[in-house]
């Protein structure tokens, strides 16, 4: 069967791929390109799960088939969980745009080190064009630095050290970041159900 990925962020993308490429997921991914007529769907929930099933759910409705979808963002303690689900347009741009990682360098500028805890959130939400929806999570605890280091990875990785790390998730490899993240570890939850679910 064939399953739409829907998202249209092209660091996203590349990580998802792989994840649901290493759980040998037993489907066909078709990407949002093959359907130029589905637009932006507007992300209104309150909660990383409520915005990847608003996502998933237009997707699916509107292409006739099964979607897949991520919702995903920083939470930094000091900032009480912001910018969590507001994460891709924080400074008011989109995406990766380093204003957003700037922003949030600045905010926690005066905190010191031991308040410095902060995780990557993701919601991978599977929807039916019936209406039938599954939502699994996934997170990675870290610490945020105060200077941006590594060139791998999309977004906020830069800043953030995982728990026993000592460098940046823009510093590990694609492979070693997949292996710990929030999102490698709720699209592997989300494989066996794509595979009940669709085979
Ligand atoms: P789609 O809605 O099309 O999927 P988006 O970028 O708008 O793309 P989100 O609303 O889920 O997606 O926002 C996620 C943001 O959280 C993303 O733009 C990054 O700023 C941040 N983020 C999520 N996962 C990340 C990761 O693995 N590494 C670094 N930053 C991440």
């Amino acid at each position: 069967p064939r399953v739409v990925l829907a998202t249209r962020n092209a660091g996203k993308i590349a990580e998802l791929r792989r994840i649901l490429a290493d759980a040998e997921v037993p489907v066909e991914i078709v990407g949002l390109e093959e359907f130029p007529e589905i637009g932006d769907v507007a992300e209104t929930g309150l909660t990383f799960a409520e915005n990847a099933l608003l996502k998933a759910h237009a997707v699916a409705r509107q292409s006739g088939l099964p979607a897949i979808a991520d919702d995903s963002g920083l939470c930094v303690d000091a900032l009480n969980g912001m910018p969590g689900i507001f994460s891709a347009r924080w400074s008011g741009r989109h995406g990766d745009d380093p204003a957003n990682l700037d922003l949030l360098l600045a905010q926690v500028s005066d905190v010191p080190a031991e308040h410095r805890g902060a995780h990557f959130a993701c919601a991978a939400a599977l929807a039916l064009p019936s209406g039938e929806e599954r939502v699994t999570e996934g997170a990675l605890h870290g610490v945020i630095i105060d200077t941006p280091r590594g060139v791998n990875g999309f977004g906020y990785d830069p800043i953030l050290v995982p728990e026993g790390e000592s460098r940046t998730t823009a510093e590990l490899s694609a492979e070693e970041k997949d292996a710990i993240s929030h999102r490698g570890r709720a699209f592997r939850a989300l494989a066996p159900i794509l595979a009940e679910v669709l085979v």
